[in-house]
C-alpha cells in the first residue's frame, strides 16, 4: 500500500525584517559573543604557546551559536533538549552557562577537565546534566545518533524536548545527514528533530562549490516534506528569530526542520591551517558592534574595556590552568567501553 506524500511545506522565509532585539538581550547576546570570541582567542594562545596540541573551533559562529544556546530548554532527561552539538560550538556552551575556564581545562588536558577528564581536544564537549552529547571528530555522525535521542522524544511518548543537531556543511556530503533527513521524516515517524548547518563554505580546503551541486543545503529538506530555513548567521537578531521559530516548530508539531545558516570561518579550518585571522570574511562581533553604537546601546570605550578584562580574566585563568594536574596514568581504561583484561591493561 503506498502511503500518501505529505506536501512540501512552504519554507518559513528568513525574515525580512529579522526584528531588533530588545537592548537588554542585545547586551546580554554581545556579552556572551565578546567572552566566546576571547575565549577561543585565549585558547589559540595557548596551543602556539604549547599549552595544547590542536585547536579548533568557533571564532565567526558566535552570532548564531550564542542564540541556540540561550534558546534551548537546558537540563537532562527527555523532557529538556538534546543537543548533538559542533567543534565550533563553544558561543552555545557559554550561552547554557558552560564555565570558559573548563575550556582552557580540555585545551591543557588536565584530569580537571569536566567534559573528557583530560582525553580530548579543544571544542570537544559533554555535559550530561544538559543533554549536551559528546562532541566527536569523526564529522558528521552526530546526524546519525540524533536520530536515538529523537525517537526517544517522538510523538507519543510524552517528552516534552526536542533534539538538536548541528554540523557544518562539507560534513551534509556523508551519508550519515542523508539518514538524518530519512529517518527523521518517514510518514507517521516523525521526529522532532531540528538539523542545523552552519555554512561556512569549506571543508578545511575544499570550497562549497567544488562539492555540492545545489546552491544552498537546506534545499535538500525540501524533497523530505520538511520546512527549511537559510538565515545571515552573522547576525544575532536574524539568528535568534530563525532559531526561535525553528525550535517552536518542532517543540509544537514533532517534526523535523533544517535550518541552514552561512557563518564565517575566521581562524581557518583548525591549528593545522594556522589559526591565523583570514581576511575579507564578515566578522559577527565587529558588525554588532557597529550597531550597538549605532542604538547607543555602548560606547567602543566600554567595549574595548569589557575586552581588555576578559582577556585578562582568561590570561590568568590559563595560568591556573596550567597548574593543574594530568590525568594519572592509571586512569586511561575510565570512561571507556573496552574491558582492560582484553586489551591488556593492568588487571
Ligand atoms: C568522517 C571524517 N572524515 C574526514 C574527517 C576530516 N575532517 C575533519 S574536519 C573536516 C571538514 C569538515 O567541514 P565541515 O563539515 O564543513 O565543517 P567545518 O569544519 O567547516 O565547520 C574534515 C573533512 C573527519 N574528521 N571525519
Amino acid at each position: 500500500m503506498s502511503a500518501a506524500v505529505t506536501p512540501i511545506a512552504a519554507a518559513p522565509a528568513p525574515s525580512a525584517d529579522p526584528g531588533r532585539l530588545s537592548a537588554e538581550l542585545s547586551l546580554q547576546i554581545y556579552d556572551l559573543m565578546l567572552r566566546a570570541r576571547v575565549l577561543e582567542e585565549r585558547l589559540i594562545l595557548m596551543y602556539k604557546q604549547g599549552d595544547g596540541y590542536f585547536w579548533i573551533g568557533g571564532p565567526g559562529e558566535e552570532a548564531f551559536n550564542v542564540p541556540l544556546g540561550l534558546l534551548a530548554d537546558k537540563g537532562e532527561g527527555v523532557d529538556h533538549d538534546y543537543l548533538h552539538l559542533h567543534y565550533r560550538s563553544s558561543g552555545t556552551l557559554l550561552a547554557m552557562g558552560a564555565d570558559p575556564v573548563d575550556s582552557l581545562r580540555q585545551m591543557k588536558n588536565t584530569a580537571t577537565d569536566p567534559y573528557s577528564k583530560g582525553r580530548n581536544f579543544a571544542g570537544h564537549f559533554s555535559v550530561r546534566k544538559w543533554n549536551v552529547v559528546p562532541v566527536t571528530s569523526p564529522i558528521e555522525v552526530q546526524f546519525a545518533i540524533a536520530i536515538g535521542t529523537a525517537r526517544a522524544q517522538r510523538k507519543g511518548t510524552g517528552a516534552r524536548g526536542i533534539t538538536i543537531v548541528q554540523g557544518g556543511d562539507a560534513g551534509t556530503a556523508e551519508g550519515d545527514f542523508a539518514t538524518a533527513l530519512v529517518w527523521s521524516s518517514r510518514e507517521g515517524c516523525e521526529l522532532p528533530l531540528l538539523m542545523i548547518v552552519t555554512n561556512n563554505r569549506y571543508g578545511i580546503s575544499t570550497p562549497y562549490v567544488g562539492q555540492h551541486g545545489y546552491q544552498q543545503i537546506a534545499e535538500r529538506g525540501k524533497a523530505f516534506g520538511m520546512p527549511t530555513a537559510i538565515v545571515d548567521g552573522n547576525d544575532p537578531a536574524a539568528s535568534y528569530a530563525a532559531l526561535q521559530e525553528a525550535i517552536d516548530y518542532v517543540r509544537t508539531e514533532r517534526r523535523p526542520y533544517l535550518l541552514e545558516a552561512m557563518v564565517s570561518r575566521l581562524r581557518g579550518h583548525s591549528s593545522a591551517s594556522g589559526a591565523n585571522p583570514v581576511k575579507g570574511e564578515p566578522d559577527c562581533l565587529e558588525l554588532f558592534e557597529q550597531k550597538l553604537e549605532e542604538r547607543k546601546l555602548l560606547t567602543r570605550a566600554q567595549m574595548d574595556q569589557l575586552r581588555a578584562t576578559y582577556t585578562e580574566e582568561l590570561l590568568e585563568a590559563s595560568r591556573r590552568a596550567r597548574g593543574e594536574p594530568q590525568p594519572d596514568p592509571r586512569s586511561v581504561w575510565d570512561h571507556v567501553f573496552a574491558d582492560r583484561n582484553h586489551v591488556g591493561g593492568e588487571a
